[in-house]
């Protein structure tokens, strides 16, 4: 452990000396493996320690989970974020002609940005960054309002999830300092969105509109 004194304030913080060359994870142990192999499920380190602290929201000061995110424009306009919403239809599980009623599995994913957080320990695959119900419910995200919902079983075994999805025109940074290891890729919240994503059956007539999203709360209904 050492001491690390700013102004009055002293920290103690565990620190390594490490011969990892950089884009390595130096391993509690002196062992070095490659930064991508950290918190991938596996361990790789002798000592299991590239699976620990795998933590991937860190918040702002300021955070609050009750306040709508606001989003800064290229013209340097400020607005609330806004959701994008898309659709996938798994199966088609019936059609009754007589009443113009589809019933169908759907997939539904929401997808905004949180220029408040940034993100640690992402992989490339947004699967693999899926927030735990612990993180899930430390962060703000939409209502979702199922106008019209089938009733009972609206949900197929699939509880909403939330991921964070790589925006792979941006390069992540390497971080000069960090409380939780002394070698990390930093995600901006505001260029690497969030992703809401869950499989519902519902029960929709001819005339069936889309999802909108209004005043950051997302409607689902039939005409
Ligand atoms: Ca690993």
């Amino acid at each position: 452990m050492w001491t690390v004194n700013k102004g009055n304030n002293s920290t103690q913080l565990k620190l390594s000396l490490s011969a990892c060359p950089e884009g390595s994870f130096n391993c509690d142990d002196g062992m070095c493996i490659e930064l991508a192999r950290k918190c991938d499920s596996s361990s790789d380190c002798q000592d299991n320690s590239d699976e620990k602290n795998c933590t991937i929201l860190l918040f702002s000061s300021d955070y609050s989970k009750d306040i709508i995110p606001i989003q800064k424009h290229d013209d340097q306009t400020h607005s609330q974020s806004s959701i994008s919403i898309g659709l996938s239809i798994w199966d088609i599980l019936d059609i009754d002609i007589n009443s113009g009623k589809v019933r169908l599995k759907l997939g539904i994913m929401l997808e905004w940005i949180d220029p408040r957080l940034d993100f640690l320990n992402l992989k490339s695959h947004s699967s693999l960054n899926t927030l735990n119900s612990n993180e899930s419910g430390l962060i703000w995200k939409p209502d979702i309002i199922y106008v019209n919902k089938e009733p009972s079983d609206y949900y197929v075994n699939v509880e909403p999830e939330i991921s964070i999805r790589i925006n792979n025109s941006i390069i992540p940074k390497t971080l000069d300092w960090n409380p939780y290891m002394a070698t990390e890729y930093l995600y901006a919240g505001e260029t690497n969105p969030l992703q809401w994503s869950t499989v519902i059956r519902y029960i929709c007539y001819i005339l069936c509109t889309p999802m909108e999203a209004k005043n950051n709360k997302v409607f689902w209904q039939n005409k």
